[in-house]
């Protein structure tokens, strides 16, 4: 098999492939010099280097079959028609970038028509992933699977025995699939700085001293490996000036993109993912200090955060982050539900749970719950309905609602923590405001609504005697 692209996620790709037993590996690079320093730093792994596409081809057993690790965007597409034009039908194009699902859809049927398979896999866990298991979100079609799914179970992370491997669905459904995980990963990371942020201020612990509580944290049901990073980064002191690491971070969050696809698809799906696009926006409201600068003094409220007994407020922040990790992660998988609903996917959503469990980002054990979950109701229309989830979120109403309150009350932004409680409490109203958002949109637009009490479309006469008709014929 082989490897296109040598850069940090390719090279540790091949890498990882190659140490398997029974596998050599043909490497290509676009600039020659990276595939010779692979092969010199590694001569371990038995590298074929190719110096072009047509030496590439030549070196794979037939069918071929050529993992794609470059850059996302038309990078991909350049090399991808290199591909094509040596390879043949039966053949396998795997790319393992971090693609948009609509341009893998796109690939996919665009490659079909030349006999070669084209398979989209979204591959996380980042170059350590890479190296040593990553966890592997395969689409493409089900004859490729034949060929593909052994090679990558060989090098997925594993969790509980299992390889974190599953052929999601067709076309473009592994690369939706891992735009979502990434959007999670948006979710959870503000939700745990959110965490800190309130436990710094409410508590004036240290960076070092929190570090302790997510250490201890992490030995509960908030165990992930998030939340293990979190500690050893809060843990860290800057060598240059001896401060807390975490101090002389300069705090506008970056970002590539993945979270933003996440949302801006949610919202073509109609699908509520707030948690998740408020982690978006925390993170593009961070990264504007011209604006923070002239809303620094802002009137903000009165009375400063006063916490009177750390530990019980420390364990109100803990519940409420773990009921705001649920409703991010119910979000998330309502959104691929909606969409392989739209895509004609069929995604198993407790095996995507699982694949989850190692080699990613976002790997927790909370995931086997997520997993119980699908295997007890394959269609649960919402994930945290589920019995595990409800008594959860029973047990965190009090310190989720006391942590939003205070949040609030104290002015420290908490907006994916606040969002979650808004989303919650929205699903389970039992009458929402909506019906008057319908009427003005009738009022103003002759948009038309519903009634409670019959079937029927309807529309009130508002600008003549305001009485009601049947409005079937309007729209
Ligand atoms: P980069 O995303 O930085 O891409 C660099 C590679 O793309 C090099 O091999 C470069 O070749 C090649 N390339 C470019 Br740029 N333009 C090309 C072209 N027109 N034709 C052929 N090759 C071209 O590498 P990366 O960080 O290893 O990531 C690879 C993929 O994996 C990306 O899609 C990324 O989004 C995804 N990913 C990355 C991570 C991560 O943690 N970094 C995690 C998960 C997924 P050159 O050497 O000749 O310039």
């Amino acid at each position: 098999m082989g490897v296109v692209g040598l850069a940090v996620m390719g090279s540790n790709l091949a890498r990882n492939l190659a140490s398997r037993e029974g596998n050599t590996v043909a490497i290509y690079n676009r600039s020659h010099e990276k595939t010779d320093v692979l092969v010199a730093e590694h001569p371990e792994a038995g590298f074929v280097p190719a110096f072009s596409y047509e030496e590439f081809a030549a070196a794979l057993a037939t069918p071929r079959t050529a993992i794609i690790m470059v850059k996302a965007g038309r990078p991909t597409d350049a090399v991808i028609d290199s591909l094509v034009d040596v390879f043949e039908p039966g053949d396998i194009i795997v790319d393992g970038g971090n693609a948009l699902f609509t341009d893998t859809i796109r690939r996919e049927k665009a490659v079909r028509e030349t006999g070669i398979n084209f398979v989209g896999a979204g591959i996380s866990g980042g170059e350590e992933g890479a190296l040593h298991g990553p966890s592997i979100m395969p689409g493409g079609s089900d004859e490729s699977w034949v060929t593909l799914g052994p090679i990558l179970r060989s090098i997925a992370a594993i969790a509980e025995g299992e390889p974190c491997v599953t052929h999601i669905g067709h076309d473009g459904a592994g690369h939706f699939v891992k735009m979502v995980h990434n959007g999670i990963e948006y979710a959870d990371m503000q939700l745990i700085a959110e965490a800190y942020d309130l436990i710094r201020r409410g508590t004036g612990k240290t960076p070092a001293e929190i570090a302790d509580v997510f250490a201890r944290w992490n030995e509960g049901e908030l165990e992930s490996y998030l939340i293990e990073i979190t500690a050893e980064v809060l843990r860290q002191v800057d060598a240059a000036t001896g401060r807390p690491l975490v101090d002389v971070i300069l705090d506008q969050a970056g970002a590539k993109g993945t979270g933003a696809w996440t949302v801006q698809t949610a919202l073509d799906l109609g699908v509520p993912v707030s948690g998740i696009a408020e982690a978006v926006f925390a993170r593009s409201l961070s990264s504007h200090p011209e604006q923070r600068a002239v809303a620094g003094d802002l009137p903000g409220p009165v009375e400063g955060l006063e916490v009177e007994d750390d530990d019980a407020f420390i364990e109100d922040v803990r519940l409420a982050l773990y009921a705001s990790k649920i409703v991010a992660y119910s979000q998330g998988f309502d959104e691929i539900r909606a969409g392989a609903a739209q895509y004609d996917w069929t995604i198993d959503l407790g095996a995507v749970s699982k694949i989850w469990r190692g080699g990613c980002i976002i790997r927790a054990q909370f995931l086997n719950r997520i997993a119980d979950a699908y295997a007890q109701t394959p269609d649960l229309p919402v994930l945290l309905t589920a019995p595990y989830f409800v008594e959860a979120l029973g047990r965190a109403q009090g310190a989720w609602r006391r942590i939003v309150q205070t949040a609030a009350g104290a002015g420290i932004p908490a907006p994916a923590f606040s969002s979650s409680l808004a989303y919650y409490d929205g699903l389970r109203a039992e009458r929402l405001p909506a019906a008057l958002v319908q009427g003005q949109r009738d009022f103003f637009g002759a948009h038309t609504y519903q009634r409670i009490d019959k079937p029927g479309t309807f529309h009130t006469l508002w600008s003549g005697d305001r009485t009601e008709i049947e409005a079937e014929d309007t729209h």
